[in-house]
């Protein structure tokens, strides 16, 4: 069955990055517990209160530094060189783990804590620097830079590039992700649709379970190598 597999297309959330020290969002203590979603992640509260959304997402970015890729982003990094089909990896999450863990294509739909965008020339800048200061915006100078994430209420990215790879791939994988958030929650269903076999690896099920042809359970760490390992084979 694996060798007819042509076309994969990945999904990954916060819980890929969970055993490398970063908060998931909806695990006990996790980051919606110490901040309301709409008071940090929606437009309505970065009008209300720049300050407090440009100092959670600096809080972030700089706790980057601090935390390592694990052996699930090394996983999918070598199934990006060795597999000999199609593969898009998307990500949910906006940390650079990916990256660090050797992935060379990455689709951030969310966007990611290493981009600037400005609300004046509404240009993208990488960036790894605190925003709470105002800095210039380094292509227009004006002090207008925002978290470039894609916050509630707001398209996420390179959507049309996601459902054309959902309707023409033969196994779709969802790795560590509740979904609890759309539309990253309805991509297994489009999969099915089209006719992909369907994985999830999830440290326990997810909402969207009942949606896979098949469920394994666990850590990312264990089940991501498990799975590549399997696949190139
Ligand atoms: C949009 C970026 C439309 C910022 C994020 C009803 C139906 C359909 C939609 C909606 C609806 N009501 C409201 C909506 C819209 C809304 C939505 O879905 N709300 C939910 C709450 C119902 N969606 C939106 O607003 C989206 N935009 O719909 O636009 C539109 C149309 C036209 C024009 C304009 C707009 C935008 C949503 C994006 C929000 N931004 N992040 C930031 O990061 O700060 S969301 C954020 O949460 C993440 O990015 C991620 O996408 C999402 C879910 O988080 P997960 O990654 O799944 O993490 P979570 O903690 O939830 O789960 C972790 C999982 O890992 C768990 O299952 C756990 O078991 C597992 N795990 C833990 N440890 C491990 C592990 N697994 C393996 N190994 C481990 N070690």
């Amino acid at each position: 069955m694996i060798d007819q597999t042509k076309s994969i297309v990945i999904l990954t959330g916060a819980g890929i990055s969970a055993e490398s020290g970063i908060d998931t969002f909806r695990d006990a203590g996790g980051l919606w517990e110490q901040h309301k979603v709409e008071d940090v992640a929606t437009p309505e509260g970065f009008a209300r209160d720049p300050d407090l959304v440009l100092g959670f997402y600096d809080m972030r970015r700089a706790a980057l530094e601090q935390v390592e890729p694990n052996a699930a982003h090394r996983a999918l990094a070598r199934l990006e060189r060795e597999f000999d089909g199609d593969l898009l990896l998307i990500t949910q999450n906006v940390d650079d783990l990916h990256e660090r863990g050797g992935s060379g294509q990455v689709l951030h739909m969310h966007g990611e804590l290493k981009s600037a965008l400005c609300l004046s020339c509404e240009m993208r800048s990488p960036w790894n620097a605190p925003m709470i200061d105002r800095p210039q915006c380094p292509i227009c100078q004006a002090p207008s830079l925002r978290p470039d994430v894609v916050w509630f209420g707001e398209m996420p990215y390179q959507m049309e590039r996601i459902y054309t790879a959902l309707s023409g791939c033969d196994l779709f994988v969802s790795i560590g992700t509740s979904g609890a958030v759309y539309p990253a929650a309805g991509f297994v269903q489009e999969a099915r649709a089209s006719g992909a076999r369907t994985l999830e690896l999830n440290l326990e099920p997810s909402e969207g379970s009942h949606h896979f042809t098949q469920s394994r359970h666990g850590p990312a760490s264990v089940l991501v190598p498990q799975w590549v390992d399997q696949t190139l084979d």
